[in-house]
């Protein structure tokens, strides 16, 4: 892409009504835009963002055996009349009437509808066990819409919903869930620790959040040091094998960890002393298994090995991408801007056109640009007539993990500049050697 023909609205001065760093980023880096009062829209740059974030989600719900749908945005009140929880959801819950005078609501989650899709077409236990997820936008009339799209009123979220015989099944169910919750945060570049957590208007006796550490976060949480060092599962973890995926849940549950409304005094003491981590965090991910909850009042049951009719048991795994983006951002950057971990990057490399209008350097950045682009990287190719120190400050807040840099010196000698933007490292290399230089994606 080039940065010309980019909608790319780069703030100089930092918005004034931004309180915490990643909303300052974001929206000095042209990321997003507020649209009202815990509302955003993406922008080029920030959409990219969001799409690699749920790539990732994606990718790693599919592994663990999880199946994408898509259901609407907007819902009728009636499945929540029928599963009790209308009137219990209160003021955040948006609601609407159509023009037909019929009850609707802007969904705040979707354990109802995915559950009336559930009994619409499940009748065995030959058929369990299931995991619908899909990613969408949800609206919740936060009280205190802030940060950014870190808490705002429309965002976007991944939620899973799984159907199980019993609670033996469901319990396999969400420790499949808890494991790809660890392997989709750590491809992020973040470290997140689960933590038991407070159901909330989700219900059910057993949740737990996905915690990473920020001092901006908007919760107390209490752990142990040893969650920093424990091993994450490779992406050979066998989901197939329940008492394998129990095991690491059992690692990841062993020491202390909690949110400060589940906080236990007495547990906390038996952590050594040096051991202790009392910190801020976000909560990037949260699952819950609330058993009978939704399918005993909607009546979603299958026959079971026995001839009988069981309810079945259930469970609801979320993850905020819109909020990830900004996560990631608290985790990664400098002084200087935004560091994006290549997994998630809007794109792989800052092409740096220093003297725009210089045949060569025209002729050069051309070359390189057409040869990273045929190897299949993202390039980012300032073809802009700015000046290179501003160029650079681009490059460095909008946080690419590399730059290219070619000016008229360089090509003197037959080279061109590469700077790694986490560590500031630089390297001269060939101009012929740079597309092997990044090889193929
Ligand atoms: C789980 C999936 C649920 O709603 N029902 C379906 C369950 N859980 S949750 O904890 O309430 O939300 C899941 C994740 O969504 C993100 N999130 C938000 N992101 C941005 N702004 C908000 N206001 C907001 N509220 C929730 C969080 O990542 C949360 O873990």
């Amino acid at each position: 892409m080039r940065l010309s023909r980019y909608l790319l609205p780069i703030l100089k001065e930092n918005p004034r009504e931004a309180e915490i760093i990643s909303h300052r980023l974001m929206l000095r880096a042209g990321m997003i835009r507020q649209q009202g009062a815990g509302s955003f829209s993406w922008l080029p740059l920030g959409k990219r963002v969001l799409d690699r974030v749920c790539r990732i989600v994606r990718e790693e719900q599919n592994r663990a055996g999880a199946q994408e749908i898509l259901m609407p945005t907007i819902q009728s009140a009636d499945l929540w009349i029928e599963s009790g929880r209308y009137d219990d959801y209160g003021k955040e819950m948006l609601r609407i009437t159509d023009r037909h005078e019929r009850k609707m609501l802007y969904g705040p989650t979707n354990e109802e509808m995915v559950t009336d899709i559930f009994r619409a077409y499940v009748k065995s236990y030959k058929d369990l066990p299931l995991n619908l997820y899909h990613i969408q936008w949800k609206f919740r009339d936060e009280v205190r819409p802030r940060f950014g799209v870190m808490r705002s009123r429309e965002f976007l979220m991944k939620d899973a919903y799984s159907f199980d015989l019993d609670f033996e099944g469901a319990k396999a169910a969400y420790n499949r869930m808890f494991v790809a919750y660890l392997r989709t945060f750590t491809r992020m570049g973040l470290k997140a620790i689960p933590m038991r957590a407070d159901t909330g208007p989700i219900g059910g006796d057993l949740s737990h959040e996905f915690i990473i550490l920020a001092s901006t976060g908007e919760s107390e949480v209490f752990c142990h040091k040893d969650f920093l060092d424990l091993p994450v599962p490779g992406e050979n973890v066998d989901f197939g094998n329940d008492a394998e995926v129990a095991g690491i849940v059992s690692e990841w549950t062993a020491p202390y960890a909690a949110t400060d409304e589940m906080h236990d005094e007495t547990a906390w003491t038996e952590v050594p002393e040096d051991k202790r981590l009392t910190a801020r965090g976000i909560e990037v991910g949260h699952i819950f298994h609330f058993g009978t909850k939704y399918s005993e009042p909607m009546k979603a049951s299958v026959t079971g090995p026995d001839g009988q009719e069981h309810f079945v048991s259930m469970g609801s795994y979320g993850i905020g991408p819109s909020r990830l983006a900004a996560a990631i951002i608290e985790a990664s950057h400098d002084d200087n801007g935004i560091i994006w971990p290549e997994s998630v990057a809007p794109f792989d490399i800052a092409l740096i056109n220093m003297k725009v209008g210089d045949p060569e350097c025209d002729r050069i950045c051309g070359e390189i640009y057409g040869g990273l682009q045929n190897s299949g990287r993202e390039v980012l190719y300032d073809d802009t007539d700015q000046r290179p120190g501003a160029k650079f400050a681009t490059a460095d807040l909008i946080g690419l993990p590399w730059q290219i840099i070619v000016g008229p010196r360089g090509i003197a000698n037959g080279e061109v500049e590469v700077k790694n933007r986490a560590t500031g490292e630089r390297e001269t290399v060939p101009i012929p050697s740079v597309a092997d230089r990044f090889g193929a994606r």
